[in-house]
């Protein structure tokens, strides 16, 4: 598969018949002074997920692209973050010939392991979707893979370089500046996708008259551990017991990613090893199943907890995916996927565009993705405020997250709503 696609774009890319139609009447880019392109189809920001496949999905059609990525590539590829893809992110990475790794170093999941009031309630969403999986498969791994997909084919990737500005949006000719070797460059594009998360640039360049953003601040972070030690069972456990929530995830056989529920501005520091280790076995195990195992503590951190939205996602011919646009609770694991299914949505408009002259895609690419991002925030939102406990949580209020805890895991519909989300929603062409 991997094969055929790189075989594919060879022949795409070297047969001008092939090439596809660019905005102007210059077939591919030109090069500026040091031999880099200062024109090209699709310029990006950031070689996060979102940035590297898109760059992938559009190499793979015969469209270019330069990515420009504020940092450097070990940094890049050396950030720890998510954890779990959903069904459909795996069969895009399979689409696009990057499903090896995963079949060989993922591990498929079946079901999830809810923990409270001293029992084990397991939801088997394999079972209730009708055999979707979701598959234990580090962020970083996808990088990796990404990152080395657009190395073998050349891409043109210019990392320790911030874009510091965009302009022209409103235009066809879009330009991204940055600075090289001191000196201010620009690379003028047909498009301008903005990868760049949270903290880029590219959301602040819609006009504040057009940009609509909202948010939720949760009022507890997750202090996130590595563990070298082997998981307690082969499954994800929830704690969502009165002690606060905690979380027993898989990195690999004999690696465990845990979290626990803390204050948002908890430094790592005061929790010693054993009071991590104690709070985990008081919020995870529970009689009749394995005990939590304890191990060497490799890394440490604090991550706070936010749901954002910005509407809309794309302005003239400028367009927002994955963090840029949003953001979730980890709880949920939709941070990684939704940047995915937002960059199937506009790698399939682009695609469109070039080689059939079809804008209509592009056009409704924000409204495509916002429909299905505002039920991520849903899914998410509320099963962040379903498992956690909040200080200022009246009783009634602790009973009723109870109540849907016992719904959800108790009955086939609460079960199959869980599924539904967990697994993945469906990404319209
Ligand atoms: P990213 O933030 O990954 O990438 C953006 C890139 O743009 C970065 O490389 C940045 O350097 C670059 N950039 C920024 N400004 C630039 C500029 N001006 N010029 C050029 N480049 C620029 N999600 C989950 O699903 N599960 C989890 O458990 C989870 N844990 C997380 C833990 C942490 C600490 C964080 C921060 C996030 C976590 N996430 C999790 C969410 C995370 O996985 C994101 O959803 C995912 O990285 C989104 O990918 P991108 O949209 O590509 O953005
Ligand atoms: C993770 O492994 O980081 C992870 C797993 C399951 C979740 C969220 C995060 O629901």
């Amino acid at each position: 598969m991997a094969r055929d696609a790189r075989r594919v774009a060879r022949q795409r890319a070297s047969d001008p018949s092939q090439r596809l139609r660019a905005d102007d009447d210059r077939h591919g880019a030109d090069h500026a002074a040091g031999g880099r392109m200062n024109r090209t189809q699709v310029g990006i920001v950031g070689a996060g997920p979102a940035g590297l496949m898109l760059s992938h999905m559009l190499h793979l059609e015969g469209i270019e692209s330069v990515i420009i990525e504020r940092a450097g590539r070990e940094h890049v590829q050396g950030r720890l973050r998510a954890g779990v893809l959903e069904h459909g992110t795996v069969e895009m990475l399979r689409e696009v010939g990057l499903g090896g790794r995963i079949a060989s170093v993922g591990l498929e999941q079946h079901a999830i392991d809810f923990r409270f009031g001293g029992e084990s309630h397991r939801i088997d969403f394999h079972e209730a979707t009708g055999g979707r999986s979701a598959w234990v498969y580090p962020q970083h791994e996808v990088v990796a893979d990404l990152m080395a997909a657009r190395l073998r084919a050349g891409a043109e990737m210019r990392f320790d370089t911030p874009v510091e500005r965009i302009e022209g949006i409103d235009t066809a000719r879009p330009v991204l500046h940055y600075a090289q070797d001191g000196a201010p460059r620009e690379l003028h594009c047909d498009f301008v996708v903005g990868c760049d998360g949270f903290r880029g640039i590219s959301r602040g360049a819609i006009p504040p008259s057009v940009l609509k953003t909202c948010d939720r601040v949760y009022p507890f972070g997750w202090l996130g551990i590595l563990a070298e030690a082997a998981p307690s069972t082969n499954e994800v456990v929830w704690g969502c017991d009165e002690g606060g929530f905690a979380m027993q995830s898989i990195r690999s056989p004999s690696v465990t990613r845990l979290y626990l529920q803390c204050e948002p501005d908890e430094n790592p520091d005061n929790w010693s090893d054993d009071r991590i280790w104690s709070e985990l076995h008081q919020r995870l195990d529970v009689p009749g199943m394995p005990p939590i195992n304890e191990g060497r503590i490799t890394q440490k951190g604090v991550t706070a907890m936010r749901s954002f939205q910005s509407e809309p996602m794309q302005h003239g011919r400028l367009f927002l995916a994955g963090d840029a646009a949003h953001i979730v609770p980890p709880t949920g694991a939709k941070g990684l996927n939704s940047a995915m299914a937002d960059v199937k949505v506009l790698g399939r408009a682009l695609t469109a565009y070039y080689r059939r002259a079809d804008e209509g895609l592009l056009a409704r690419y924000s409204q495509t993705c916002l429909k299905r991002m505002w039920l991520v925030q849903r899914f998410s939102g509320g099963l962040c405020t379903m498992v956690h406990r909040f200080s200022g949580d009246s009783v009634f209020a602790r009973r009723l997250k109870r109540a849907d805890l016992d719904y959800m895991t108790g009955t086939p519909a609460g079960r199959l709503q869980f599924s539904e989300n967990f697994t993945g929603l469906p990404v319209e062409a």
